[in-house]
């Protein structure tokens, strides 16, 4: 079935687009100087036409990024049954991986043990994680899960996590669509192909300019005095004379926000229908602007920073909160700068960054304070590889113990490969590692290749990592065992994909 490119996103706003209030038309090329900038858009028709291939230096470029609210205690209470209103967290052994929002206002988060949580909020419902156990090989909600005895298993977040993916690919229009799975309850989109598809089919003056005209001449003002943001949070411009024009006299940029705001709502909106949970959302130019939008406010709510709030919204973000700025790079910034506001860093020039943290790094915070990150939204997964571990305490000390290990982590890393839509991508490892720690003795790893040309299952991943466990007892000296961890790596696009893919391109 074909999707309409935009659910409700126009129904709701008929009076604002009304062209009662169209602005003057008479626009100048990007070349020549213009008397009042306010009378035509700063865009051209040829940065309209940058969305439609999500080119990232695109200045109307919509990315978004969706965050599922404390995604492993929704899973839970979804399959529970239990109340939103519960206070809930997830347990791993006596701590807690995952705290809902009710739970959060008594002062419960993940540092919390399961005692002091109880103690903070006495009707807190908590359910410890599934578990793997060696002694029957299958995973389950147990009554008495044991770290010694069981391995957690995160295989029903990933199915969720699947599902959730699945149902935002289907409410996409295919085409138009490009979706990044970032992490197990994260995904970003890069809009802007759906956007641009949208406002031409909106604005049928934005089609092509005049035959007469060219590329570099700037876009009409949108025909539109008033955008309803609805119950988004809209980050301030922190100057009131930019507010009120953005409110006046929105630019195509804000304009493409709005639209997008409008796909996220419903994509939002079906996820909770069709699987009852609630996420975050944030709407911006790039990936790392709209991730800090998404955890500005939680949970449920969407928050979009358009163009003209950039500076103002990064000026009050906490450093650390960027990707990659809260580890050690974050305390050799700060250390190097004797600062960790934004504001100073800004007045740091690029070359003294440079002397400090080097080229590279220099260049990628210089971009990064200044909301500038260019890296494309990939839809292709490229898991590099896969591991399942365990250490043992008490030791593993028979053949037969290590070997029922194996099996779950065989069945451990097909259901990821699978739920990570590995397969699917026909992307497929070629080797696979097993990683040996005797207690007290060298730790040594044997690998063999995976055979290809024929369907991978744990079956196989079984029977491999096996044979690899028997070469290493034959060595001698394995007993008792501290550690097992299986690995799978060497991803390559199989023969078929790609001679499939080749055929695909010749016709
Ligand atoms: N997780 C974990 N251990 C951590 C961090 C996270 O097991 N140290 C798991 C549990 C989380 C899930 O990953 O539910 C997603 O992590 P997030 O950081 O997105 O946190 P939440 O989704 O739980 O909460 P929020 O609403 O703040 O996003
Ligand atoms: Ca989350
Ligand atoms: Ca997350």
């Amino acid at each position: 079935m074909q999707q309409p490119l935009a659910p409700n996103v126009w129904d709701v706003q008929q009076t604002s687009w009304s062209n009662n209030d169209m602005p003057p038309r008479e626009c100048a090329r990007e070349d020549s100087s213009v008397s009042n900038p306010r009378r035509c858009s700063q865009f051209t028709f040829r940065h309209l036409s940058q969305m439609a291939s999500c080119i990232p230096s695109s200045p109307l470029r919509v990315v978004a990024h969706i965050d599922l609210d404390c995604f492993y205690a929704q899973v839970e209470m979804v399959r529970l049954g239990i109340a939103e209103d519960t206070p809930f967290a997830v347990q791993q052994w006596q701590g807690l991986i995952a705290v809902n929002y009710p739970a959060r206002s008594y002062g419960i988060g993940r540092h919390c043990t399961i005692t002091e949580a109880k103690k903070l909020c006495p009707k807190l419902i908590t359910q410890h994680v599934a578990t793997w156990r060696e002694a029957d090989g299958k995973w389950a909600y147990r009554e008495d899960p044991q770290v010694a005895t069981d391995k957690v298993c995160l295989d029903p977040y990933r199915s969720e996590s699947r599902k959730i993916l699945v149902l935002i690919k289907e409410l996409l229009p295919h085409g138009l669509q490009r979706v990044e799975k970032a992490s197990i309850d994260e995904v970003f989109l890069d809009l802007s192909a759906h956007v641009h598809a949208i406002l031409l089919e909106r604005f049928p003056e934005l089609l092509s300019p005049q035959p007469h005209r060219d590329l570099s001449e700037l876009l009409p003002l949108p025909p539109i005095s008033d955008l309803d943001w609805q119950a988004d949070t809209l980050v301030d411009a922190g100057d009131s004379d930019n507010k009120t024009l953005a409110i006046l006299d929105p630019d195509w940029d804000d304009v493409a926000f709005y639209v997008a705001s409008g796909i996220v709502r419903h994509l939002r909106s079906s996820i909770k229908e069709k699987l009852g949970y609630t996420c975050s959302a944030g709407i911006a130019r790039n990936k790392l602007l709209s991730k800090l939008g998404s955890s500005y406010k939680k949970p449920n709510q969407q928050t979009v920073i358009r163009n003209r709030a950039v500076a103002h919204f990064l000026s009050g973000v906490k450093f650390t909160k960027i990707r990659n700025l809260g580890g050690k790079l974050g305390e050799q910034v700060s250390r190097a700068f004797n600062t960790d506001s934004i504001p100073d860093l800004l007045t740091v020039p690029i070359e003294q960054m440079k002397v400090k943290l080097g080229d590279e790094t220099a260049i990628w915070l210089y971009n990064t304070l200044r909301g500038v990150d260019m890296s494309e939204v990939n839809p292709r997964i490229q898991i590099k590889s896969m591991l399942s571990a365990k250490s043992f305490r008490p030791t593993l000390t028979t053949i037969d113990q290590a070997v029922r290990w194996l099996r779950i982590f065989a069945a451990d890393i097909f259901s990821r490969l699978v739920e990570e839509g590995v397969l699917e991508h026909r992307r497929h490892p070629k080797t696979i590692n097993l990683h040996y720690r005797p207690l007290g003795g060298q730790a040594r790893s044997r690998s063999c290749p995976i055979p290809q040309g024929r369907a991978l299952d744990d079956g196989t991943l079984f029977d491999l990592a096996k044979t690899l466990l028997t070469h290493i007892v034959q060595d001698g000296n394995v007993w008792p065992c501290a550690g097992l961890s299986l690995s799978v790596g060497s991803f390559e696009d199989s023969v078929s994909a790609i001679v499939c893919e080749h055929n695909l391109l010749k016709t």
